[in-house]
Formats: C-alpha cells, sequence, structure tokens
C-alpha cells in the first residue's frame, strides 16, 4: 500500500492508523501548491479532488477521503482495535466522532485558516462556532483516556490531526486544558511518534 500525504495535512490520520494497525507501507509526499509527488508524477492526475490522502492499493486501486480509508484499514486488521465490528452501537459512536471531526472540526476550520481570502468577516462568524465545537469534544473526552474510553481508535487519529492546526489560526489548544493533555497523551504513543518523525514534525 501506498499514502500520499502531505507532512501535517489531514493524511496524518491514515498514517497513524496504517502504523498503529501494524501495516507495511510506502509514503509519497505531496507538495499540495504544485501538485506534483516526490517522484515528479503529476498528483491531479492520481486524485482529480486534488487532494490528500490517497490511499493506493497494491492492486493499484485508489481510494480517497479520509474517514473512508481509515475504517478500509481498521476492517483489514480488527486485531488491532482501532474500529469496533460492524453491526455494533459502538461502531456507530466512533462514525460519529469521524463526521463530527470531519465536518466540525476539519472544515469548520477552513473558513478560518482561509479568512485572508474569505474575508474577515468569516472568522469572526466560524469562530465562535469552532470554538464552541472544541468545547463539546473536551467535555466529552472529560475523564477519559480516548474518545471512546481507553481504546484509541482511528477517530482519535484524525481528532489527534485536527488539533495539530490550532496554532495555524492563532488558537491556543491551553484554553482546553482537557485537549492539551489529551494532545500529549496521543503525541506520546510509540507509533505516533514514530509518524511524526517520518513526517518531519517532531521538534
Ligand atoms: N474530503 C477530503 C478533504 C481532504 C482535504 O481537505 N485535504 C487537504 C489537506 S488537509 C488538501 O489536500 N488540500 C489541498 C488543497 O485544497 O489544495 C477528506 O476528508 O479526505
Amino acid at each position: 500500500m501506498k499514502l500520499y500525504y502531505t507532512p501535517g495535512a489531514c493524511s496524518l490520520s491514515p498514517h497513524i492508523v496504517l502504523s498503529e494497525a501494524g501495516f507495511t507501507y510506502e509514503l509519497e509526499k505531496v507538495d499540495l501548491k504544485t501538485k506534483q509527488t516526490e517522484h515528479g508524477e503529476d498528483f491531479n492526475a492520481i486524485n482529480p479532488k486534488s487532494v490528500v490522502p490517497v490511499l493506493e492499493l497494491d492492486d493499484g486501486e485508489r481510494l480517497t477521503e479520509g474517514v473512508a480509508i481509515v475504517q478500509y484499514l481498521a476492517d483489514l486488521k480488527p486485531e488491532a482495535r482501532l474500529l469496533p465490528l460492524a453491526g455494533t452501537l459502538e461502531r456507530v459512536r466512533v462514525q460519529e466522532w469521524l463526521n463530527f471531526v470531519a465536518t466540525e472540526l476539519h472544515k469548520g476550520m477552513h473558513p478560518i485558516y482561509r479568512a485572508a481570502d474569505a474575508g474577515e468577516q468569516a472568522r469572526d462568524f466560524y469562530l465562535p462556532r469552532f470554538k464552541a465545537a472544541l468545547s463539546y469534544v473536551a467535555g466529552q473526552l472529560q475523564g477519559k483516556t480516548y474518545l471512546m474510553g481507553e481504546q484509541f481508535t482511528v477517530a482519535d487519529a484524525y481528532l489527534f490531526t485536527v488539533l495539530g492546526w490550532l496554532n495555524w489560526i492563532n488558537l491556543d489548544l491551553s484554553e482546553w486544558p482537557v485537549l492539551q493533555v489529551y494532545q500529549q497523551r496521543v503525541a506520546a504513543r510509540p507509533n505516533v511518534k514514530s509518524v511524526l518523525g517520518a513526517e518531519g514534525l517532531l521538534a
């Protein structure tokens, strides 16, 4: 398998899942400005949506959409317990989180990040909503190790990824001490640490 990724982007989430589940995989770095890969491929030809992540399977099939990729990977390695079995309520709870992170946090942050293009009004409008979403997550994590309790899941890989972007929008995670402790806890997982190192994200 090969993951097309950009350091620190949302492709970090499937990268963490690949590592946590114990897959053997290759990485191909994508420059999102030039849309070229590190080996000179035209990324737009690889993914017409022009975004990472892309997971290329060994038969050449390509998967896009982070939440679909992480669920596909986790189902291939149920023993890693990154996603409860299909048909259980716990499975749907993880999917609830994946969707929340994708829509309220990941894409909720977008107009704030792009405020310079979208106009400062966009930041004023979207920031309170985004902060309320973070406060909701902080409340849900109170007294828990991970989103689902003691078990690290694919939803944590995605949440951790998005929390890493707050400095891009001048938000300080210390406003939510629970989230700060959570971020440190996830960052300390040996597989996460090695993925951060591989993406050049360790200080
Ligand atoms: N719907 C896609 C969105 C992926 C996405 O937003 N990727 C960003 C990086 S986090 C990207 O590649 N942006 C490049 C661009 O907009 O040119 C998913 O959830 O996987």
